[in-house]
């Protein structure tokens, strides 16, 4: 029999709880009003003498942690909560036996959630990189000082990047620092890069949407870091496996111990990475990217204050983000508007559409990005600039009408929805089209040629289907991240919302100019 090929296991992996968290540190979950204790990790036992299971339902008070006692832990939670925002004060600084720990805590899923990590570099190796590193945490005023000068000084956006890859490989000792950046389709490109002379860079390598499922990429807009210590290390199991009585593990999503998924290290494993940490970059409140840090030589922690550093750097970059870009918004939407309203007064002046459109030095030619321009009106087609042949326009016109009823018609990628393309997608693999009247035979047509590019794989990005235990074929990681070429055809840049929305305006104002004119013609006629 056939298997089933099921292609959604990366997407149903449920990776917020996993059920486990990573081996340098330990976590509890208590009751938030009582310290009962809930759940706790199964390395506990080294923390507190006794077996793990045997914690269960124990009040955090009634335990030792080495030689302190859980009283001392426990005052510190009850002046920790006092505050308004307790989180807002990670890390609280915890000695226990002869060495000082990190204690982080967060309330999720009706549970206090206590992880306790190492202070130091305990388990960084020595460094087998010419990066320097700064064992102590930048003070913060400094760090601040420097990336607003970063980014006020940067000339250009890939600059920023360039310069913000550089500056957290310096605070952090990885030995590659990459900026991923999503497309529309979450397939993935590297955009900016610091990296060690022995590697092979990345830059500019594509990875295909399925390497980072959807349920990562939510899961990424509230979790901004993730730290994944050792890809190695066996992972520990959180006792009892199910939470409560929802029938599922606790929830993780804010956990900074949380062990990552399994088919996510498989990935790691066959890539030959030992060591990640990876910190989201949002625009408005959505994934726009990654700052996503490789280490080779062997594990590699960065403690709290560190990853906290690194945080602000980003949240700064999407900041300096947002308000480029949208400057940038502004001033081409500004522009367009500006070129819209003249072309409406050169035919309001002239009284005519096809003057006004065409024979003044600003035509509708320049009311985007396009490259070439054609209006069928009164049935007669005009051009200006490049453009396919009258003939095939007019064919492209009539398969337009069977496939859309809309008022506007928008691709980058005219070749692969209407083969006849392909022998002028030169001048024409893109195309927005206005439709003024369907009955009249009336349009308004730009066109934009192809560009034509290489691009380079980390891989081949078609994902190898195997077969699971059970039979079923699964997605799994794939082995090689060999480069790969493809070579894209028939597609042109896209058209930029605004430019479509202001060439809507102008399909209004033609049509009101219409209308007007019949109305005239009409009322002289009487
Ligand atoms: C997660 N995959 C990820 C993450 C990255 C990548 C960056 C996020 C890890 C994090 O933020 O903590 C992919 N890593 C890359 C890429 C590069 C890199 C592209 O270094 C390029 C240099 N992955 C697969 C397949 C599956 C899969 C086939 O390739 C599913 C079968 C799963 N990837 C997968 C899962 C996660 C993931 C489940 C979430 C890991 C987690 O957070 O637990």
């Amino acid at each position: 029999m056939q298997p089933t090929v099921d292609l959604t296991n990366c997407d149903r992996e449920p990776i917020q709880w996993p059920g486990f968290i990573q081996s340098h540190g330990y976590l509890l979950a208590i009751d938030p009003a009582t310290f009962v204790i809930w759940q706790a990790s199964e390395n506990c036992q080294a923390l507190t003498g006794l077996p793990t299971n045997t914690l269960i339902g124990q009040n955090l008070s009634g335990i030792r942690l080495h030689e302190t006692a859980g009283t001392e832990l426990v005052d510190l939670l009850t002046v920790a909560l006092r505050q308004n925002n307790p989180e807002a004060f990670n890390p609280y600084l915890l000695p226990l036996g002869d060495q000082s720990w990190y204690l982080v805590i967060h309330q999720h899923d009706g549970a206090l959630i206590l992880e306790l990590e190492p202070t130091a570099d305990l388990i960084n190796l020595p460094l087998q990189t010419t990066a320097p590193l700064l064992n102590k945490t930048m003070p913060i005023q400094a760090l601040l000082a420097q990336t607003m000068t970063d980014i006020q000084r940067s000339s250009s956006l890939t600059d920023l990047l360039h310069k913000t890859a550089q500056k957290v490989k310096e605070l952090t000792g990885y030995d590659r620092v990459m900026i991923y950046r999503f497309g529309e389709d979450w397939h993935g490109e590297i955009i900016a890069e610091a990296c060690e002379p022995f590697l092979e860079p990345f830059l500019n390598m594509h990875y295909p949407a399925s390497d980072i499922p959807r349920q990562a990429r939510e899961l990424y807009k509230t979790n901004l870091v993730r730290l994944l210590v050792d890809v190695d290390a066996p992972r520990v199991p959180i006792y009892p496996v199910q939470y409560a009585d929802q029938g599922r593990p606790l929830d993780l999503t804010h956990a900074g111990l949380r062990a990552v998924s399994p088919l996510h290290i498989e990935y790691l494993q066959n890539m030959g990475v030992r060591a990640t940490l990876n910190i989201s970059l949002l625009y408005r409140g959505e994934l726009w990217g990654l700052i996503s840090c490789h280490h080779y030589a062997g594990p590699r922690m960065i403690d709290y204050p560190k990853r906290a550093s690194v945080k602000l750097i980003s949240q700064l970059l999407s900041t300096a983000l947002e308000i480029r870009k949208d400057d940038e918004d502004e001033q081409f939407s500004h522009m367009l508007n500006q070129r819209e309203q003249q072309l409406y007064h050169q035919m309001l002046a002239d009284w005519d559409i096809v003057q006004g459109l065409t024979k003044h030095p600003l035509t509708a030619l320049e009311l985007n990005t396009a490259t070439g321009a054609a209006l069928l009106f009164e049935n007669k087609l005009y051009t200006l600039g490049h453009t396919p042949a009258d003939s095939d326009i007019q064919a492209l016109i009539e398969w337009l009408k069977m496939v859309s009823t809309d008022a506007v018609f928008q691709t980058d990628q005219l070749p692969n929805l209407y083969a006849p393309a392909e022998l002028y997608r030169e001048q024409a693999a893109g195309a927005l089209v206005l439709v003024l009247s369907r009955e009249m035979n009336e349009y308004l047509i730009w066109f934009k040629p192809e560009q034509k590019q290489t691009q380079y794989w980390g891989g081949n990005p078609e994902k190898p289907v195997v077969l699971g235990e059970d039979g079923t074929a699964r997605l799994s990681p794939r082995k090689s991240f060999d480069k790969w070429e493809q070579l894209v055809r028939n597609r042109s840049e896209p058209w930029r919302q605004v430019e479509v929305a202001t060439a809507l305006k102008l399909r209004e104002d033609m049509l009101q100019l219409i209308s007007q004119k019949a109305n005239q013609i009409r009322a002289l006629n009487e």
